[in-house]
């Protein structure tokens, strides 16, 4: 009877465990896909974004720094970023 309350006990202290250590991960947040973030990005919905979209609320530095990579991305130099250039810009830091 004894031995079966340790088991009982490591049992429920193992399950504590495991579940305090779910609770400890940060809210797992699901990572948005590239495609998500662009349609987000792209408010008027045309499948491309502007420089004005890619920027969006950034100022100052953050602003300029979006802007010089904005050119870096638009590979075509149309000036709007397509699906394809903006994830190609993600793919390159692995
Ligand atoms: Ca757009
Ligand atoms: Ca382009």
């Amino acid at each position: 009877m004894v031995r079966l309350m340790r088991w009982t006990v490591a049992l429920v202290v193992v399950v504590l465990g495991i579940a305090s250590a779910e609770a400890a991960k940060p809210a797992a947040k699901p990572k948005k896909s590239l495609e998500q973030r662009f349609s987000q990005l792209d408010k008027d919905n045309d499948n491309k974004l502007s420089l004005d979209e890619f920027v969006g609320k950034r100022a100052d530095e953050k602003k300029e720094k979006a802007t010089k990579r904005f050119g870096k991305l638009d590979k075509d130099g149309d000036k709007y970023l397509s699906l394809e250039e903006f994830k190609a810009g993600f793919k390159k830091k692995n």
